[in-house]
């Protein structure tokens, strides 16, 4: 499948799923993320950052807007997420070869949006990082003694808002002192509009720190 037509590929599968979940058609929208990845049409990286990350901000374009409920945007959520769970015989199935590197990811205390940081969870995978995803809200001592446990080599925490990326910096001081010899990389929407306040080596690019790993994916 030539790599040149993968956005438009991809385009037409956000259009698809969109109609579909309009449509309150759950079953058809999983069936269709299925295919796009079975069938050799997209990888799951560009299934996620070409058609699942627009999706979601789309959805939350329309609440914005006043054109979709909070349960029309809390149902495509949970269809994102079964797309996203469901894929993971396939991630599975396409990690690359162990890196020998160990990572645990996490929303910090009272944050709440960790879909975008489970999509990544499973492109550090395919990369072949040794992936451990704790999921949303995590209180400080919790990760530090996950991090202690899994021997992690790196914390990847994520933050929507400013509210949670203020919190974030002494959330995130206070793991260096714990874990001197762990790194932590934050990123997420909070981090979209720059990064004053946070080291370059806090806030990696993600295309560069996968870079070619994830390109056989
Ligand atoms: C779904 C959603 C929710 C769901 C979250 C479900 C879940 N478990 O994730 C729920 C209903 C819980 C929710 C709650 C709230 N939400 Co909300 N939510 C959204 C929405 C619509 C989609 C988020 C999403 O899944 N995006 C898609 C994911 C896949 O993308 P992503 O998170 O950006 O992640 C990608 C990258 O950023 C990056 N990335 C992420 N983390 C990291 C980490 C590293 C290290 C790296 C390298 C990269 C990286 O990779 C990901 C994949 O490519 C957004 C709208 C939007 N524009 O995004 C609002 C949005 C994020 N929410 C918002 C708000 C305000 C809230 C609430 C405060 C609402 C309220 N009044 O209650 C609460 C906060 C709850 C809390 N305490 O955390 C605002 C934030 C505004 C701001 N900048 O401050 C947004 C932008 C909506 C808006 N336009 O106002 N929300």
């Amino acid at each position: 499948m030539p790599a040149e037509n993968a956005d438009s590929r991809a385009e037409t599968l956000l259009l698809e799923l969109d109609r579909l979940i309009r449509e309150r058609d759950r079953v058809g929208a999983i069936a269709a993320a299925h295919a796009a990845v079975t069938s050799g049409s997209l990888t799951i990286p560009q299934l996620y950052a070409l058609v699942l990350v627009p999706l979601m901000r789309l959805t939350g374009a329309r609440w914005q807007a006043g054109d979709e409920e909070v349960w029309e945007e809390h149902f495509t959520t949970a269809v994102v997420r079964t797309i996203v769970e469901s894929l993971y015989a396939e991630v599975a199935a396409r990690t690359a070869a162990p890196l020998g590197k160990t990572i645990v990811l996490a929303a910090p205390a009272e944050e709440y949006h960790d879909l975008g940081l489970r999509m990544i969870a499973d492109r550090f995978e395919l990369a072949g990082y040794t992936v451990h995803f704790l999921g949303a809200a995590l209180p400080q001592d919790e990760l530090v003694s996950a991090a202690r446990e899994l021997t992690a080599d790196a914390v990847v925490l994520s933050a929507s808002t400013h509210f949670h990326r203020v919190r974030l910096r002494e959330y995130v001081d206070a793991l260096h002192a714990a874990l001197p010899d762990c790194d932590v990389w934050v990123g997420g929407p909070a981090f979209s509009h720059g990064h004053s306040g946070w080291s370059e080596a806090e806030v990696p690019d993600i295309a560069v720190l996968l870079g070619d790993l994830e390109a056989g994916a």
